[in-house]
């Protein structure tokens, strides 16, 4: 028996788990690991069940091709042959490109996703973002200079809380990385603090909040349209950043009076100048809007308004209000103008944003005919047909293409259509730093979790299975050493740094930096410069700053690296170094949102929701953790039900689909609205847990012809459905 310590990567929360292991390799036990200074020992059902899903028999443990309808096994040599074969034949602008959640949460997804991007020639770059926060991105970008310079709920010290579309009690914080969200919610309210949270459902984080304000699905924007109308109109703005386009936001919520909003979104308009004095009045106070504010048809609009309300209640770069955390491996932001739509797709002319096109778009890209169509697809850790708005569509879509290939443990309802599936090892055999989720944390913290058990002979990591993808499609060959690939990309970082004035390694020489860097692995080797050219980062001077791969390896259990602190003015990148408060693109969409006051509300629509057990589509395959109140049902308020002479099923239809379900009453939600949870539906797997419960996809109603259109971001909260008895 031997015991590690390493990140859960399976949610945004970074728990640190220590797992004992038999002689055999075995997981035999998952517990919190106590010595984690973020985590302090706390852990949820899934991190607790990492072993079973580490070693659940259904996970492929050799590349399968496919051939005339029939799955064999192959070798690496061949399985990668057959990908050179399958892309050669397609030329760079047909081929397409997937990334799904968990290339989030691996190293292989943070370093080798980018240089296979570049190294398949095509703009036809897809990802799971423009499914989720990709509204998120486009604001930050807008307002701060950069997609990624976002702003989290600074959780541990602010007084005042206000939670839109968020349920961290059942996903445990996402953009905002907080190992045991729920107990840091407690203490908040323990040490004075208010919390209210809004939601068309009554949730657990809800109930545990001093409030709960019901809303209209798709409809914050109008909540804080309401709220920033009321800063104004009583003078109760305290702008302590520097901005750009005050008296232009001052302008464009002039008409969103708080009784305007209250038709729009059903929250009173007492209760909305209530929020705003409560918001100014506290001693710090945050704004934190998420999934529910993302995939909505105003999302870009909502992500911009929270910051807004951030920045117009002197909240934005404060202890206790939003603030920007400062991640090891932070690189440089060169001050540039952030743009979106740089492209447009080829049908239905949609804009790029950070270099993708919207997943909504993506089944008419591989169907229609022309110049450019997709013929050939690479997935990484995803299952968009489970996963995107309408995903019975691109499920017929993927059936037509040319060559698919997917890196992915599981032949899922998505891998399915692949001609070559390559899986990755297990999650203990992989190393695992959080590139992205550190960079959202409400502390600013590291840790590196090295491999704990070792790979079978000739089995791939997940980094070397993508690097050898982006040498075949850059026409290196199925042969090539993905060591030259790491060499080529270190080489590069290490010569842009020493030619940055005023970096500490200016002028000094490349060559002996890379001399100086450690790592089993090209993974580790990058890991390693990035942790020395960052802001805590050193080569083994006397200046005090000495994170390195080699300190990490030292504290397996993570290092502290304090409470959030001010940023501003240098995290902005925007040309004008101020926060950009009323972008261009965003003030010509409020247009949009005037034009909607006048909608009338009406009809019954749709909404997701998650479950601490389940996560997305893919974990459904574990068996203690599906069954009990983990179930694909539709919520619905009894009253609905009632109404409508429903009893144990319901048929229920959108624009884009219909679906049978088994209803689940409940008068936690507000009536009108209905949820389904997504990533159910399972089909034609090799899961044989997940066939045996296999509920059904709500992606088969939800709307792909409606997006967010700043963002490109699917809306799936807020669709309109009718509902009949079964
Ligand atoms: N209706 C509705 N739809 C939604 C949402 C919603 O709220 N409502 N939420 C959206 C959101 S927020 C997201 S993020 C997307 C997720 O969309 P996707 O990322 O497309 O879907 P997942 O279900 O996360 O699928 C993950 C895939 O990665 C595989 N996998 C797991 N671990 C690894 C690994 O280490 N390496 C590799 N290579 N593969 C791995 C799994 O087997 C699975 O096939 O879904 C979106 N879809
Ligand atoms: N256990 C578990 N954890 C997960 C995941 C999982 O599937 N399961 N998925 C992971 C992923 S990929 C992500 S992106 C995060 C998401 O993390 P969260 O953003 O916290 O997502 P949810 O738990 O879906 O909570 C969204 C809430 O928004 C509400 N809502 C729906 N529509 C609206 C609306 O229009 N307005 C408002 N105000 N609220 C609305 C829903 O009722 C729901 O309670 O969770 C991550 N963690
Ligand atoms: S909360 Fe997230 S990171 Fe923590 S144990 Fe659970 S799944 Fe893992
Ligand atoms: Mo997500």
């Amino acid at each position: 028996m031997r015991t590690a310590h390493r990140t859960c990567p399976l949610c945004e929360a970074v728990c640190g788990l220590t797992i004992t292991l038999d002689d055999d390799d075995h997981v035999v036990g998952v517990r919190g690991d106590d010595a984690d200074p973020f985590s302090k020992g706390f852990i949820c059902p899934k991190g607790a069940s990492l072993g079973r899903l580490d070693e659940d028999p259904d996970r492929l443990s050799v590349p399968l091709i496919r051939e005339g309808g029939e799955w064999r096994e192959a070798s690496w040599a061949e399985a990668f042959e057959a990908v050179e074969r399958g892309l050669a034949a397609v030329p760079g602008p047909a081929r397409g490109v997937y990334l799904g959640n968990p290339s989030a949460h691996t190293m292989a997804g943070a370093l080798y996703g980018a240089p296979l991007i570049r190294s398949l020639g095509t703009r036809q770059v897809y990802s799971a973002s423009t499914a989720d926060q990709m509204p998120k991105h486009v604001a930050a970008g807008l307002m701060f200079g950069h997609p990624l310079t976002i702003p989290v709920p600074d959780l541990d010290r602010t007084a005042y809380l206000l939670m839109l579309g968020a349920n961290p009690l059942e996903s445990n914080g996402s953009l905002c990385t907080a190992p045991d969200f729920p107990g840091r919610l407690k203490a908040l309210r323990r040490r004075g603090g208010r919390l209210v949270v809004v939601d068309p459902r009554r949730t657990r984080t809800a109930a545990l909040a001093d409030e709960h304000v019901f809303i209209r699905p798709g409809t914050d924007a109008y909540l804080l349209m309401g709220i920033a109308h009321t800063l104004f109109a009583e003078k109760l703005t305290n702008v302590r950043v520097p901005v750009n386009g005050l008296a232009e936001v001052e302008a464009a919520v002039a008409a969103f009076t708080p009784g305007a909003c209250a038709a729009a979104c059903g929250v009173p308009a007492e209760l909305i100048v209530r929020l705003a004095r409560e918001l100014a009045a506290a001693p710090s106070a945050a704004v934190y809007g998420r999934i529910g504010t993302c995939t909505v048809e105003f999302g870009t609009i909502a992500q911009w308004l929270v910051d807004v309300v951030n920045v117009l209640t002197g909240n934005l770069d404060r202890p206790g209000g939003a603030m920007f955390p400062r991640p090891a491996t932070e690189g440089p932001r060169r001050r540039k103008p952030y743009a979106i739509g740089r492209w447009h797709s080829r049908v239905r002319h949609m804009p790029e944003a950070n270099g993708e096109l919207p997943v909504a778009t993506l089944a008419d890209e591989i169907e229609t005919p022309g110049e450019g169509r997709i013929r050939a697809l690479i997935t990484v850790a995803g299952n968009p047909v489970l996963s995107a708005p309408n995903g019975s569509r691109l499920d017929r879509a993927l059936a037509g293409l040319d060559f698919m290939v997917s890196v992915d443990p599981y032949l899922n309802e998505t891998t399915r259509h692949a001609h070559v599936i390559l899986p990755p090892p297990r999650v203990t055999q992989a190393g695992h730093y959080d590139f992205a989720l550190l960079g959202f944390a409400v502390r600013d913290y590291t840790r590196y979790s090295p491999p704990v058990v070792s790979l079978e002979p000739g089995r791939p990591t997940e980094a070397v299975i993508l690097a050898r993808l982006a040498m075949i499609a850059s026409g290196q060959g199925a042969g090539a050493d993905p060591s030259a690939l790491d060499e080529l990309i270190l080489g590069e970082m290490l010569r842009k740094a020493t030619e940055t004035p005023g970096s500490p390694v200016e002028g000094r020489d490349p060559a002996e930096l890379r001399a100086l860097l450690t790592g089993s692995s090209g993974a580790e080797l990058r890991l390693d410069a990035m942790l020395r050219l960052g802001p805590y980062g050193g080569w083994g001077g006397d200046d005090g700053h000495d994170l390195s791969l080699a300190r990490l390896l030292e504290s397996p259990h993570g290092i502290d690296l304090g409470p959030l602190r001010p940023r501003l003015p240098g995290i902005l990148s925007t040309a004008s170094g101020a926060v950009e408060l009323a972008p261009d693109p965003i003030l010509a969409d409020v247009g949009r949102l005037r034009e909607a006051l006048a909608r009338e509300a009406g009809g019954f629509v749709l909404i997701g929701r998650r479950h601490l057990r389940s996560n997305n589509s893919w974990m459904h395959n574990v068996a203690p953790l599906v069954g009990g109140t983990n179930r694909c049902t539709l919520q619905i308020n009894p009253q609905d039900a009632a109404e409508l002479g429903l009893a144990e099923q319901a048929v229920v239809r959108s624009a884009a689909g219909e679906l049978t379900v088994r209803l689940e009453p409940t008068d936690t939600i507000m009536r009108g609205v209905v949820s389904l949870p997504h990533g159910w539906g399972h089909a034609g797997t090799s899961q044989l847990v997940a066939a045996k419960n296999a509920g059904v996809s709500a992606n088969t109603l939800t709307d792909e012809s409606i997006v967010d259109p700043l963002s490109g971001n699917a809306v799936f909260n807020g669709v309109p459905v009718t509902l009949a008895p079964a």
